[in-house]
This record gives C-alpha cells, sequence and structure tokens, in this order.
C-alpha cells in the first residue's frame, strides 16, 4: 500500500515480545505511530476504526504483561483486533482488510498462531475464555485473558458466562473495555452503573485529583497529613460511587476502573494479576476513536466502522449510494406516521438499520434494547400482545442467535410481528460469520405462519411472497439486500 506513514518503532516489531525491549517513551511514540498507520490504511480499504483507535494502548499493555500465544488474548466480537494483528503477523495484510483472499476484519485462526476463534457474533468471548480456562487448567499453565466491551456486555450470553466462571472460580482475566459505547451510546441498567464509576475515574477525574494532591502537599508544615485525609476522603468516595457489588456478587474480583491510556498502570495491574487466584475482572476505560478528531467527534458511533474515506477531511470517498436501508428507513417513518401502534426494535444497531429517523420522530416507539437478540425478539411477542406492531430491525446474521425466539415466542403464539432483517444472503466484506443465511427463506422453513417478501417481489405476491418457504426456494434478498419477514396475526392479540 502506498502513501503510508513511515512507522520505524513498528517496522522493528515481528513478535509481541518485541514491546518488552521498549522503553515508556518508545512505546508511548508506537502508539502514536500505529493510530497513524490504522487511520491511514484503514482510509483506503474501509474497515472498524474507532474501536481500534480507541484500544491502541490497552491492546500494546497486554501484549507486554502477557505471553501470547502461550497466554491466550481473546477478544470479544474481534472488531476491535486490528492492535493485536499489527503485532502478530505481516503487516501488508492490511492492504487487502476484509477482501477475498486477504486479512480478514476478525481473529482469524488461520492468519496467526495468536488467534484462538473466528468470532464477529458479539458476547461469545466469556464463554470461550471460560472454556478454554477449564480445559487447560491440568496441563497448560498459561492465562486466558479476554477483553470484552460494555457493549458486548449488554447480551445475554455474556450474564450466562459470568454466571457460571463465579461460580466455578475459573481462572479468566476479564478485561473489560469501557468506552460506554456500543454502535450508540450502550443501553442497559450496568452500563448506567458502570458510567457511575466512569465519572469518577475518568482521565479528567484523575488529573483534577493530581492537582488537588499537590495543592495539599504543598500547604506548609501539614501538607503531607492534608494529602493523606484527601486520599482517604477520594477512595471513600471511590467506594461510594463505584460499588464493586456487581462483580464480586458474581464471585469475581474487581479491579479498576483503570485510565486505558496509562500504559505503565494497566501493565503493572496485568502483571499482578497473575498472582490472583480466580476470576479476575480489570475495568479500563477507554475512548472510542480515540486520537483522531473526527473520530472522537462523531455523534452517530465515533467512526465506528466506515468505507474508504479522506483522512483529512474523515468524508467518504465516492458518491453515496442510497441504500436497501435508507429505503427501508424512509418507508418505515411514513408507516408509522400512518400507523400509531407500529413500534420499532433494534438490538443496538439503530442507524445501522435505518432506524435514525424514526427514532428522531417517535422516541417514544423506538426501543434499543442492548446487543440482545433473543430479548429483543421476546420482548417483541410482548408488545405484540398489548395490541402494538412491532417491527424488529436485526441484520439477518444475528437474528441467527434468535431463531427459537421467533419459533416460540412469535410464530406458536401467532403474533403481528414483523422483522425486517438487513443484510440478508451473501454479504462479503465481513467474512462467512456475517452471510445472512438466517433470512426469510431458512426462517420460513422452520416456522409457521410467515409472509416472506423480499425486494424484487411482486405485489400480488407472486415469485417468493407466500407462506412458509417461499415458492421457488430462497427468494430472499441476496448480496447484502433487505428481507422483511412478516408474521401474520392468528387471532386478535
Ligand atoms: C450478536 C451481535 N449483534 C450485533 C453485532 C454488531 N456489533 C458489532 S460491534 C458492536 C458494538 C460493540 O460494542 P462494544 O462491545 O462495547 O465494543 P466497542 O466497539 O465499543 O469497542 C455491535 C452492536 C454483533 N457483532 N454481534
Amino acid at each position: 500500500m502506498t502513501d503510508l506513514p513511515a512507522t520505524p518503532l513498528l517496522d522493528g516489531i515481528r513478535e509481541p515480545s518485541d514491546l518488552r525491549g521498549m522503553t515508556d517513551a518508545q512505546l508511548r511514540d508506537l502508539a502514536q505511530e500505529i493510530r497513524q498507520f490504522l487511520i491511514t490504511s484503514v482510509s483506503k480499504t474501509g474497515g472498524h476504526l474507532g474501536p481500534n483507535l480507541g484500544v491502541v494502548e490497552l491492546t500494546l499493555a497486554l501484549h507486554r504483561a502477557f505471553d501470547s500465544p502461550h497466554d491466550r488474548i481473546l477478544w470479544d466480537t474481534g472488531h476491535q483486533a486490528y492492535v493485536h494483528k499489527l503485532l502478530t503477523r505481516p503487516r501488508d495484510g492490511f492492504a487487502r482488510l476484509r477482501k477475498l483472499g486477504g486479512m480478514s476484519g476478525y481473529p482469524n485462526r488461520s492468519e496467526s498462531p495468536h488467534d484462538f476463534v473466528e468470532n464477529s457474533h458479539a458476547s461469545t468471548g466469556l464463554s470461550y475464555a471460560a472454556g478454554m480456562a477449564e480445559g487447560m487448567r491440568a496441563n497448560h499453565p498459561g492465562e486466558v485473558v479476554v477483553v470484552v466491551g460494555d457493549g458486548a456486555l449488554t447480551g445475554g450470553m455474556a450474564y450466562e458466562a459470568l454466571n457460571n466462571i463465579g461460580h466455578r472460580k475459573t481462572r479468566v482475566v476479564i478485561v473489560l473495555n469501557d468506552n460506554g459505547r456500543s454502535y450508540a451510546p450502550t443501553i442497559g441498567g450496568l452500563t448506567q452503573h458502570l458510567a457511575q464509576q466512569f465519572t469518577v475515574l475518568n482521565p479528567r477525574f484523575e488529573t483534577t485529583k493530581r492537582r488537588v494532591d499537590r495543592l495539599l502537599r504543598d500547604v506548609p508544615a501539614v501538607g503531607d497529613k492534608l494529602q493523606a485525609a484527601g486520599r482517604r476522603m477520594k477512595d471513600g468516595l471511590r467506594e461510594l460511587v463505584a460499588p464493586r457489588t456487581f462483580f464480586e456478587d458474581l464471585g469475581l474480583k474487581y479491579i479498576g476502573p483503570i485510565d486505558g491510556y496509562n500504559l505503565e498502570d494497566m501493565e503493572r495491574t496485568f502483571k499482578q494479576v497473575k498472582q490472583v487466584g480466580g476470576p479476575v475482572l480489570i475495568h479500563v476505560i477507554t475512548r472510542k476513536g480515540f486520537g483522531y478528531p473526527p473520530a472522537e467527534q462523531d455523534e452517530i458511533d465515533h467512526l465506528h466502522g466506515v468505507s474508504a474515506f479522506d483522512p483529512v477531511t474523515a468524508q467518504p470517498i465516492g458518491s453515496k449510494k442510497v441504500s436497501y436501508t435508507d429505503v427501508f428507513g424512509e418507508a418505515l417513518l411514513a408507516e408509522a406516521q400512518r400507523e400509531p401502534k407500529l413500534v420499532a426494535i433494534t438490538a443496538a444497531m439503530g442507524s445501522s438499520a435505518g432506524l435514525g429517523p424514526f427514532a428522531a420522530a417517535f422516541p417514544d416507539r423506538f426501543y434499543d434494547v442492548g446487543i440482545a437478540e433473543q430479548h429483543a425478539v421476546t420482548f417483541a411477542a410482548g408488545l405484540a400482545m398489548t395490541g402494538l406492531r412491532p417491527v424488529v430491525c436485526i441484520y439477518s446474521t444475528f437474528l441467527q442467535r434468535a431463531l427459537d425466539q421467533v419459533m416460540m415466542d412469535v410464530c406458536l403464539h401467532g403474533l403481528p410481528v414483523t422483522f425486517v432483517l438487513d443484510r440478508a444472503g451473501i454479504t462479503g466484506d465481513d467474512g462467512p460469520s456475517h452471510h445472512g443465511i438466517s433470512s426469510g427463506g431458512r426462517v420460513g422453513g422452520a416456522a409457521a405462519g410467515w409472509r416472506c417478501p423480499g425486494p424484487g417481489h411482486r405485489k400480488d405476491g407472486a415469485g417468493g411472497a407466500g407462506r412458509g418457504r417461499p415458492p421457488g426456494g430462497r427468494r430472499d434478498a441476496g448480496h447484502g439486500g433487505q428481507c422483511a419477514l412478516h408474521q401474520a396475526p392468528r387471532s386478535a392479540p
């Protein structure tokens, strides 16, 4: 790839262990090199930018403290593993990031011995980690470390794993990468709880605290005592507003919050937890898009995922095409103006699923339930049981997780729920895990009572629309299109 910035420090890294020979100053410079590389490279190929800019220092600290691949570092979801990739395999792979035959946008076992799972669906990391740690207990003394975002922590699987890990006291190191965001601000009760800790321990709080410490120390004669008293007060405050109860009640040790841009603090803490026997959760505060002002300032999702763009202006390259998603967003808005019972549900993908205009116009009829597709579907069933007309907007690939809820909670009850499956069919860039194989035809085959129209269907229903599996086989939208599924009401709710 041409026009990439010079990266003399990064060029010297062949293995993550090379990081251990670097000084603190070199590490800080390396972090800047990596950020510049990511911005320039992703501006050409597209990819996940904001999440990766946020975890540069965190990734460096992890790879200095742990001995990968002897210690296994896992990334929940995996979209934030670009820095890990830069440290563990030839960098030229980035020239064909997310292209056929090129580097995957997620961890991939065929690319590197430092990758252990091919994920991309959120909230699975803790379960993988728990299984590996149990399996390695007898004959493999290495650590299992899993980095999970606060967004991924809204998914039910993450709680199932936490519950099990706490109960069994499985030796797992969980690093909670808390940037307060999924795509949009993370939704949920636990997030509010974490956010309280964030306000107390965010970098600005630490700076203020240091300034107060300095002020108190400089008061003649009694300075030291005042400083100690001030520190006790601050610790008390932290206990008050940052109770560890949630994780500790589940049986995990809780450490943090830690500033995700303080390399020394993170590295020291990661090394210390190796002495802790059981499961431990380290709460690290980061910022999505850190170090690139257009990403930091982007209100929608801090440039979570981008197509090719101009790194100076941060504007997309090429003219914007109207997508199925845009058309759907407009159509839903028009329908909602006509039908007051219509409500829309997303699992943390509001703007990506075209719900931006709807959410702005009807905030009281818009539900973002977090990365919780199973809950979204049964929640829609509950809404439908009260006479509302829910429209569930989920990427086709993520609905796979909720097929049981579709069949049992919606279909069996004959409820009037409409599913709009974005990116149905073959989707491309994100690789095999993102293909929309759960789209209309397949669901229709498994669940009674579906009507399955897709783009190209005729108004009279010929050409695919119908009950159950569409005539002529799979007629849902291929190639990243959109597929609407409608469960007809069987009885009045
Ligand atoms: C089951 C599932 N639903 C939705 C998504 C789409 N998705 C990818 S990343 C993401 C946000 C993840 O937030 P977080 O875990 O906090 O990581 P961050 O991007 O903030 O680093 C979402 C919703 C997904 N990958 N998997």
